[in-house]
Parts: structure tokens; C-alpha cells; sequence
């Protein structure tokens, strides 16, 4: 496996901020995972950034100055009347108004631009920001834990210099706020594994595929629950591979929401460490240009362990790696066995029992053939 010039954006700010008590979105999961990256001595084979802060002129490239501004001024106090009572802006307990909001933004949006950029520039093969992936973020609203859409951000950055950009979302939700914001072009195709069915936000069956230039350029695979290291591969990569020979992107950014994985707090699937890590295998060996983000993952010792283990794979180092924990400051968190893994539990796989997934694998094949590849 060839050597690659890996970048890795990391603020140490990020952890320190707080959704509030009981929130599951837990930004202190990057530190965890920075932690290891760390141990593990990853840092000395990685270009290592903290990236510059997102300047609101900058999150206004995708999201309206009113909203920007109100991220900008809105505090726990000011909530109420900034919002009109919860009906504009941020809108549920989803949301909240948190202290140190909007820097938290400026953190999450600015990895994800400089990742692009430098990607851009040609300085690095391969750029992380684990802070990113923040999927739901709409134009004039928040959704979903996600204020601001830094994958949209990073990818207008990269549409200055490539002419196709391909944006896969391996997070258990569907990538909604990406999906819209690029639904009418055809020089973004976003292609979204999800769990679909009473499950949040709602969006993204196999009908809705893009409008206008854009009509086929959106991809969506709807899943049932209990999907799993046997049968994610069989619709992520027959997908993955005819999307590559379809629409031949120039660049790559891959959202690793990490509650695909098994026993997450909020996910239903049931891939291990491994499977998850299978994707970004599966995408670092096309050699191009590739950005890898963060997104969804709620529990939290497994998403850092699973980021951890990705920003390895992105070095092409997994199979030196010692899959005995190193020491770092949250040990204890991973007992009791103190391994770099995330085990498959015995849910029932419900992809496979009535030959769905072969339904949902065909559709896409015939979405992607009608665009003349
Ligand atoms: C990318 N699920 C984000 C995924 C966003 C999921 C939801 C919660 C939740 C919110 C809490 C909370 C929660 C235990 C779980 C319809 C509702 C139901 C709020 C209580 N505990 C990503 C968003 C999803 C907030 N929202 O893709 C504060 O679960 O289902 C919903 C909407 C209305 C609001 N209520 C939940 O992974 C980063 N929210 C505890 C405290
Ligand atoms: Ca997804
Ligand atoms: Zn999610």
C-alpha cells in the first residue's frame, strides 16, 4: 500500500465544549480520539494543523448572513428572543443555544475548509478533520446536532479547483443538509448509506435522486436495521465502484459518522470497528484526492477508537497497529478489555432475511446506469 500525505486538523479547544447535560453529542470524543492518535504515535507521520477558525463571511458561502449572525450573538440567556420561542433559527432540544456555540462552529467549519484547501493547493493526498461531518446543517437553519454545514463548506471550496467532488455518508442518519445544498448540480454527487424508517430526519428513500442537471446525482441507499460486516460491503462497494466508473470524481470527502457502528447510543446497524474502517480502505486504494470527516457516533469510548484506528488506515499503517489499547488519560474508559476493536452484537441482520438489500443494491446499479456511464 502506497504512502500518502496525510493531513490531520485538530483543535485542542474542541472538546471543552458542551452540548449541555444528557445531550448525546459529545464533542470531548475527539480529544479521546486525538488521545490515541497520539499514543499511538501517529502525529510524527502526519502533517498536524490546528486549523484557522471559520470566518462568518466564510460559513455565509452556503448559510445566510441573518443566520450566521444569529449564531454569532445567540447565548444560553438571549435564546428565547433570539429564536422567537423556539420557531426560527434553532428550532427543539435538538439545538440548543450552548455556551461557546458559535466558536465551536468556527472550529468544526474551519477544518473541514482548510482540509479542502489543502487538498487544493496539492500539498496532501488525504486531509482529516474529525471535528467535521456535521451533515444536517441547513442554508437559514440548524437540524439534527449540526449548526453549521461544514461538509458543504468544504466542498464549494473544493468545486474552485476540481470539476467533480463525490460526497459519501457512511453516518447511520441521512446526509440531508449536504443532499440539498448540491441537489441541482451535477458537479456534486452525494451518496448516503442511512437507516430509513421511523428514524430521524426522515428523508432519503431511493425516489429522490436530484432535480434538474443534477437528476440522478443524488444516491440514496435506505437500510434496515442490523446491517453488519457481511452484508455493508456487498451494497458499499458494487455502489461505490460503479459510481467511480460513472461519474469519475476528482476528489473524494468521505463523512465517518461513527453511529453505524455497533451499539451506539442512537445507531441501529451493527458494523464492528473493522467494517466501518472498510470503507476508507475502500476509498484511500482509488487514489484520489480524499478528505475524511466526523459526523454521528454516541458512544463515545468507541468513536474515539474507531477515528483512531481510521486516521491509521488513512496512514496505511492498520496492520502494524497494536491492537492492545496504549496508555493515555481515558484508559479506564476502555475496559474491560482495553482493545482497539468495536464488537458485532447478535441483532438480526433485517437487509438480508427479505432480499431488500438486493432490491435497494439493483435500484441504485439502474440510477447510475441511466446516467450514460
Ligand atoms: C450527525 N435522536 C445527528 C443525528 C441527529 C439525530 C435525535 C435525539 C436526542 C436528543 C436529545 C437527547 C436524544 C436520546 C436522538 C424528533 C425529535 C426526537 C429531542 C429530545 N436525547 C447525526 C436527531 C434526532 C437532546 N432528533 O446524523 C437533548 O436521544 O429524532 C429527533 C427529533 C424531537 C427532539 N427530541 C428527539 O448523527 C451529527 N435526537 C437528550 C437531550
Ligand atoms: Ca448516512
Ligand atoms: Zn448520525
Amino acid at each position: 500500500m502506497s504512502k500518502k500525505r496525510i493531513s490531520y486538523f485538530y483543535d485542542p479547544d474542541v472538546g471543552a465544549y458542551s452540548f449541555g447535560l444528557g445531550h448525546p453529542m459529545k464533542p470531548h470524543r475527539m480529544r479521546i480520539a486525538h488521545d490515541l492518535i497520539v499514543a499511538y504515535d501517529m502525529i510524527s507521520r502526519m502533517h498536524v494543523m490546528r486549523p484557522p477558525r471559520a470566518s462568518p463571511e466564510a460559513m455565509s458561502a452556503f448559510h445566510t448572513d441573518e443566520y450566521v449572525d444569529f449564531l454569532k450573538k445567540v447565548t444560553p440567556a438571549t435564546h428565547d428572543s433570539l429564536t422567537y420561542q423556539g420557531t426560527r433559527f434553532l428550532v427543539g432540544d435538538d439545538n440548543p443555544s450552548f455556551e461557546g456555540i458559535f466558536e465551536f462552529c468556527t472550529i468544526s467549519a474551519g477544518g473541514s475548509i482548510a482540509a479542502a484547501k489543502r487538498l487544493a493547493s496539492g500539498a496532501s493526498d488525504i486531509a482529516i478533520n474529525w471535528a467535521g461531518g456535521l451533515h444536517h446543517a441547513k442554508k437559514r437553519e440548524a437540524s439534527g446536532f449540526c449548526y453549521i454545514n461544514d461538509i458543504v463548506l468544504g466542498i464549494l471550496e473544493l468545486l474552485r479547483t476540481y470539476p467533480r467532488v463525490l460526497y459519501i455518508d457512511i453516518d447511520c442518519h441521512h446526509g440531508d443538509g449536504v443532499e440539498e445544498a448540491f441537489y441541482s448540480t451535477d458537479r456534486v454527487m452525494t451518496c448516503s448509506f442511512h437507516k430509513y424508517g421511523e428514524f430521524f430526519p426522515g428523508t432519503g428513500t431511493q425516489e429522490d435522486k436530484g432535480r434538474g442537471k443534477g437528476t440522478g446525482y443524488a444516491v440514496n441507499v435506505p437500510l434496515k436495521d442490523g446491517i453488519n460486516d457481511e452484508s455493508f460491503p456487498t451494497i458499499f462497494e458494487p455502489v461505490i465502484a460503479k459510481i467511480l466508473e460513472t461519474f469519475r470524481p476528482s476528489a473524494i470527502v468521505l463523512q465517518c459518522g461513527a453511529d453505524s457502528l455497533a451499539g451506539d447510543k442512537l445507531g441501529c446497524l451493527n458494523l464492528t470497528m473493522d467494517g466501518h474502517a472498510r470503507c476508507v480502505q475502500y476509498i484511500r486504494k482509488q487514489n484520489i484526492p480524499l478528505i475524511l470527516l466526523g459526523g454521528g457516533g454516541y458512544t463515545v469510548k468507541n468513536v474515539a477508537r474507531t477515528w483512531a484506528f481510521e486516521t491509521a488506515c488513512a496512514l496505511g499503517m492498520e496492520n502494524e497497529i497494536d491492537r492492545n489499547l496504549p496508555w493515555t488519560e481515558y484508559f479506564e474508559w476502555f475496559g474491560p478489555r482495553y482493545r482497539l476493536e468495536v464488537l458485532s452484537n447478535n441483532m438480526e441482520d433485517q437487509n438480508v432475511k427479505d432480499g431488500s438489500l438486493d432490491e435497494v443494491r439493483q435500484k441504485t446499479i439502474e440510477q447510475l446506469n441511466a446516467l450514460g456511464g
